[in-house]
């Protein structure tokens, strides 16, 4: 009887402090197993003296069924703790600051863009915006440039269909502007967007590019108001002693139509941007055509309007020095850094 009690203390003590499910099963096999303590004292009741066999035979049995419940409850508290590990070893500080973001910079093109419409939006200038893929007619018809027109293959273009362009220019979106407002006026609208030539890249040329175009039509806008917003204009974009000249030129959609040119910083001291001369060229203006007016559904004789078209990427390139174009494209960096461009 003693044996047996002290077997059961043996076992359950050892049991409570199993380290592990192995040592654990150790235990089992030791006091339960088929040559284990306690089996082998079941197994040897045959040999006890009969009067002291129930009360031995109970008392073994009672052990047994401790010490297996004692295995039980264990092995759960093992799981449990072993779970407890995994979960703790697995838990994420959520309070946690997060990794920075690396943040980018406003494209160049974008910076250029809004400060030209920042301009023209304080002169009163409203921006219009319209498709990309543009109908014959509002791309070239509209602009007085018709079927068979020189300009229509100088400006080498990409056609969708036979009645389908990709806009060679923003002028669209103006003679649209101009349908959707006359015979009100005054109209003053400017049109950015990028704008789609058949040209293969090169330093100068690319087959997707960004202008800005403006149109004011009211009545009695003379050439004087071209010039004096152009004046304005350019020392926005090159500062305050900036000046500028005019060239006679020829586009199909404005009469008389001109070059417009602008001081360069070197001061005509030598520099690579503007080849020595002084001068830089940076847009294409005009008085509206009469006939462009017309399709816009204002009367030439009442109304009159001027009209100037600024590539952005090519100001940029005048203003920062850039030789080539196909760098606004690669999204190189290093290249987008060097202009700032408030993240
Ligand atoms: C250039 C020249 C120009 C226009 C664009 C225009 C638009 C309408 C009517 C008349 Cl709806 N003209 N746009 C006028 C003159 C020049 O662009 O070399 N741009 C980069």
């Amino acid at each position: 009887m003693s044996r047996v009690k002290s077997v059961r203390e043996e076992a359950l003590a050892a049991i409570a402090v199993a380290p592990g499910q192995d040592e654990l099963e150790q235990l089992r096999v030791r006091y339960l197993g088929r040559k284990g303590t306690l089996t082998q004292i079941l197994r040897g009741l045959g040999e006890v003296p009969a009067a002291e066999r129930p009360a031995l035979g109970a008392l073994a049995n009672r052990a047994r069924e401790d010490v297996e419940r004692a295995i039980a409850a264990r092995r759960q508290d093992l799981a449990d703790l072993a779970e407890e590990g995994r979960l703790a070893a697995e838990a994420v500080d959520i309070s946690l600051p997060g990794a920075p973001w690396p943040v980018g910079q406003r494209h160049i093109v974008n910076q250029v863009r809004l400060e030209i419409e920042e301009f023209f939006l304080h002169l009163g200038f409203s921006i219009a915006e319209g498709p990309e893929v543009e109908l014959d007619y509002f791309n070239f018809e509209a602009l007085n440039i018709p079927r068979g027109h020189p300009a229509r293959e100088a400006q080498d273009t990409l056609f969708v269909t036979g009645d389908l362009v990709l806009r060679t220019h923003t002028s669209p979106v103006q003679i649209r502007a101009m349908r959707a407002r006359a015979p009100e006026l005054p109209l003053r609208v400017i049109c950015p967007g990028r704008v789609y030539r058949r040209d293969t890249p090169d330093a100068s040329h690319l087959p997707a590019f960004h202008q800005v175009e403006v149109l004011a039509v009211d009545r009695g806008i003379t050439f004087g108001d071209l010039r004096g917003t152009l004046e304005l204009f350019a020392r926005h974009l090159f500062g305050a002693e900036a000046r500028v000249r005019f060239r006679p030129s020829y586009f199909p959609f404005t009469e008389p139509s001109t070059e417009v040119d602008v001081t360069c910083v070197c001061g005509g001291g030598g520099c690579p941007t503007c080849g020595g001369s002084g001068w830089l060229e940076i847009l294409g203006a005009g008085m509206v055509h009469p006939r462009v007016l017309e399709h816009g559904g204002y009367d030439p004789g009442e109304a009159s309007g001027y009209a100037l078209g600024v590539g952005i990427e090519r100001t940029a390139m005048l203003r920062h020095g850039i030789d080539d174009i196909r760098l606004f494209l690669q999204n190189d960096v290093r290249f987008l850094r060097q202009f700032g461009g408030e993240a």
